[in-house]
């Protein structure tokens, strides 16, 4: 009964709001504190919440004589009562729901104040969190500096195609942004689209509309061919497939669920569209630790099933624990800005100053991975689109051209593709690479810089040449635990497969209970950093966790609608320079 002793506290708040305050008492380890707050605060408004149920003993019970497909079977159903069972917690307390969010065993909907506290007591709840809003992060140059691609240049990319041959051939990226317009250097290219901003999100392989103008520039330093431009101005990867998941707005804001709904259609149809990479250039500030956050959970959940997520690092830099979520999680990938200075040498290069830098705020981890060139960045313009029409001045014309096919912006949102191509060249070369021999090679093979240390330059600045050339063996594994969400749901999901060991001498050959690494099962194991540092996660057969989008035909999502009002609104989302 640990929340009676919270009682008096909001029995007082809603005392004072003039609402009985039988209403009122909640648990305390079930809600975020700053949301908590949020909530005490202003009882009777209405949030927008993400709320995850508890996963039961018999959710998911399989049978040794089960093969792959009546185990992929038992974990849609297991994942489905999930579902079911968040969505009556909060029909009960006359909530409205919006989204199934299988992925996190959660779904998104709309309750007062008051009825988030009474969640929170529900047995059947695990975790309410408030649906954040989310910002694309990129940091509009402030000057018209003379047009070029330094960028590309100084990562080696030119090299990796023109030395190796390799330029990211059938290697699909998914783009998880404002939508990619259908610019003529990535022509054919664009493989799906779905948009999850709209009423009824539907695949597609006609390319969507990017009302925002983010996302188009995002997906052109992935996979820019330059056909517009002669060559000059083209992404890492330029026959890299793109996956167009629409989730931000044309105002540049999205939703924590409506993210999760992007990740959970990747997840989903991943193998059709040989997704190996995700760029998020999105982020928020952390309100806790990443083991809290959902999108770190689902981040971590597809890095484990063998696609790599490439995040901005955020652009609130420069000062110490600036790092926003999701790009706060160990198992992504974080990039971080470095200002080029308009020149391919490296020799005049500078951390670009908005670039955000660890260690993380909440869990002192050291971030970013590594950075990429991020300022003043010339890739592919959204014609009409919010940004273009906000920021006129940073249209870019190739001599000779009759239109403005280019355009330029700057930010830790325009990083983190340079490394999502990368990536992608990567995989044509070693199809079977897994993520943690990314990240390794990733940063084992980075050119150091002079200046900066760890927490603001991470490993260094990629190397697209060498991080395709090389052939080391390594893995990178965080020596961190994944998040509390995915530990809890993991157990569930995949006990039926078997541990498989990275080292059986790890650790002195013992977990941190003391027994020995082949004694270790689903029935005794402890889920701690020592653990995850151990566990060989490519030895699990991912095919069999669906946690994909799930309709539960009986329930009604009432709305679809992304808007946020009352509490949950703060000042209406712009594309603002943040420099
Ligand atoms: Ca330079």
């Amino acid at each position: 009964m640990r929340w009676l002793t919270a009682t008096i506290t909001v029995a007082l708040l809603l005392g004072a709001a003039g609402t009985p305050s039988a209403a009122s008492s909640f648990d305390p380890t079930k809600i975020d504190a700053s949301f908590l707050a949020e909530v005490l605060a202003s009882p009777t408004d209405d949030f927008d919440v993400i709320v995850r149920s508890v996963v039961k003993k018999d959710d998911y019970k399989i049978d040794d004589k089960d093969d792959q497909d009546k185990r992929a079977e038992k974990a849609q159903r297991a994942a489905e009562r999930r579902i079911e069972r968040a969505a009556k917690a909060v029909k009960e307390q006359h909530g409205t729901l919006k989204h199934a969010l299988s992925i996190v065993g959660a779904v998104a909907a709309r309750l007062k104040g008051v009825q988030v506290l009474k969640l929170t007591r529900d047995n059947d709840v695990d975790y309410v969190v408030k649906d954040q809003k989310l910002q694309a992060q990129f940091d509009p140059a402030l000057d018209s500096a003379k047009v070029s691609s330094p960028g590309i240049l100084e990562v080696g990319a030119p090299q990796a195609w023109s030395q190796l041959g390799i330029t990211g051939r059938g290697v699909g990226v998914a783009v998880v942004d404002s939508g990619v317009y259908a610019h003529p250097d990535l022509a054919g290219r664009i493989v799906a689209a779905i948009d999850f901003t709209s009423l009824a999100p539907t695949v597609s392989n006609i390319p969507l509309s990017d009302l925002g103008g983010h996302g188009t520039h995002v997906a052109g330093l992935v996979a820019g061919d330059g056909t517009r431009s002669g060559g000059l101005y083209t992404g890492v990867a330029p026959n890299a497939n793109i996956i167009d998941v629409r989730v931000i707005d044309a105002n540049g804001s999205s939703n924590v669920s409506i993210i999760l709904r992007g990740l959970q259609w990747v997840l989903a149809n991943r193998t059709t569209y040989n997704i190996k990479v995700v760029n998020m250039s999105l982020g928020a500030t952390p309100s806790g630790s990443y083991k809290s956050d959902l999108m770190a959970t689902a981040a971590e959940i597809l890095n484990f099933a063998g696609v790599n997520v490439v995040v901005s690092a955020g652009n609130t830099g420069p000062f110490a624990g600036t790092i926003t979520t999701p790009a706060t999680d160990p198992y992504v990938i974080t990039v971080g800005a470095l200002d080029d200075n308009a020149t391919p040498l490296l020799a005049d290069d500078l951390m670009a100053t908005f670039s955000s830098r660890g260690r993380t705020l909440f869990d002192k981890l050291s971030k970013p991975d590594l950075v990429a060139p991020g300022r003043k960045m010339v890739s592919l313009r959204s014609p009409g689109s919010e940004l273009d029409a906000l920021f006129p001045d940073r249209q870019v014309t190739v001599l000779g051209s009759a239109s403005a096919d280019y355009y330029k912006l700057s930010g830790t949102s325009m990083a983190a593709p340079v490394v999502a191509g990368t990536i992608a060249l990567m995989y044509e070369r070693y199809p079977n690479l897994t993520p943690a021999q990314v990240k390794r090679r990733l940063k084992s093979t980075v050119t150091p810089l002079a200046f900066g240390t760890t927490f603001d330059r991470g490993a260094g600045l990629v190397n697209a040449y060498r991080a395709v050339a090389t052939t080391d063996t390594g893995r990178e594994l965080s020596a961190d635990r994944v998040s509390d969400a995915f530990a809890k749901d993991l157990r569930k999901f995949i006990q039926g497969q078997r541990f498989v060991w990275r080292d059986l001498s790890y650790n002195g050959g013992v977990d941190s209970g003391g027994v020995s690494w082949e004694g270790v099962t689903w029935e005794n194991v402890r889920w701690d950093a020592v653990t995850w540092e151990n566990v060989t996660w490519e030895g699990f057969t991912w095919e069999g966790v669906t946690w994909e989008g799930v309709t539960w035909e009986t329930v009604t999502w009432q709305s679809t609608d992304q808007q946020s009002t009352g509490a949950q609104s703060g000042t209406g989302a712009t594309w603002d320079p943040v420099d």
